[in-house]
């Protein structure tokens, strides 16, 4: 390989690396929900979101306890249809959420069960 087409390979590495978000974070969609924790509690305690379709829930933990947002089948508990990665902020991670049923449900922290919010599915 000849010097120059090496530091032009070397460069695109470069450019590379700096287009893209922190390790292990996905670009964050600027109109997607987001939920936020603070102080071992949801402070987003209801959020909207689309129904009958995938989307991506940024989920937002501002302290150093360790939480995960998981959606339940139900307004008040059910099963759980989608539960995020337990992660320790404070620290962002963008979720892929799958289709949900239109409606109201309940999600919570698994590391926590106080904490508790509520996702509404629909328009
Ligand atoms: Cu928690």
């Amino acid at each position: 390989m000849r010097p120059t087409s090496f530091a032009v390979a070397l460069l695109g590495l470069v450019l590379a690396a700096c287009s893209s978000a922190p390790a292990s974070q996905a670009s964050i969609p600027p109109n997607a929900p987001k939920i936020e924790a603070n102080n071992l509690a949801f402070t987003t305690t209801s959020v909207k979101v689309p129904a009958g379709a995938a989307f991506a829930l940024v989920f937002e933990n501002k302290e150093g306890a360790p939480h995960n947002v998981n959606i339940l089948s139900e307004p008040s508990g059910g099963s759980s249809v989608f539960a995020g990665d337990t992660f320790t902020g404070p620290a962002t991670r963008v979720y892929q959420v799958p289709a949900l049923t239109p409606g109201t449900h309940q999600f919570k922290c698994d590391v926590h069960p106080d904490m508790t919010g509520t996702v509404v599915a629909g328009s």
